[in-house]
């Protein structure tokens, strides 16, 4: 059986958020996550740009648990997180999932604090994501769709929203988080 689009982004996104490499997606690996963009940018856990990164991975958390770990063992295997990704029934929970976290990653990457990135201020928030330097560049390239040299918040959450919405892997979203395979 051929595996669809949404089915191979989905497992693509998996394993940018398995952190650890078990298999299996837990609350460490949402704070390592967490942590690893700090880090990157050089923003200490107790400042306001920390702590706000920080608690909106522990609500998105809670958000994934309710939504995606179907056996409630606090643990999203990729099975689990496939039937959501492919039943994507709720999208106000996919933004209710989404919004905190890209928001706050946006946040802690917006270093002159102007609401707005530039590609290469984007490009690094994509490698603290774990892509590689060719994959995020190329990412960045493909979210400034009107070629302004700038990136707002909502075209981050949309670009990550549409990544898994959008049932295909042409697209511009689909290259956003690295190719997928
Ligand atoms: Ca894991
Ligand atoms: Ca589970
Ligand atoms: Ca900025």
């Amino acid at each position: 059986m051929a595996t669809g689009t949404i089915a191979r982004k989905s497992d693509h996104w998996f394993k940018l958020v398995d952190v650890n490499g078990d298999g299996r997606i837990q609350k460490s690996d949402l704070q390592a996550l967490g942590e690893r963009t700090l880090s990157h940018f050089g923003y200490d856990k107790t400042s306001a740009k920390g702590r706000r990164l920080v608690e909106a991975y522990e609500r998105a958390w809670v958000v994934m648990v309710e939504a995606i770990d179907t056996d409630k063992d606090q643990e999203i295997s990729k099975e689990e997180f496939r039937a959501y990704m492919e039943g994507n029934a709720d999208k106000q929970n996919a933004d209710a999932l989404l919004r905190p976290i890209t928001d706050a990653e946006f946040a802690a990457a917006d270093v002159d604090d102007d609401g707005l990135l530039s590609p290469s201020e984007f490009a690094e928030l994509l490698r603290a994501w774990g892509l590689s330097g060719t994959d995020a560049e190329q990412g960045a390239a493909n979210i400034d769709t009107n070629r302004d040299g700038l990136i707002s918040s909502e075209e981050y959450f949309k670009a990550c929203r549409d990544f898994f919405v959008v049932d295909n892997l042409d697209s511009r979203v689909g290259k956003v988080f690295g190719q997928v395979k």
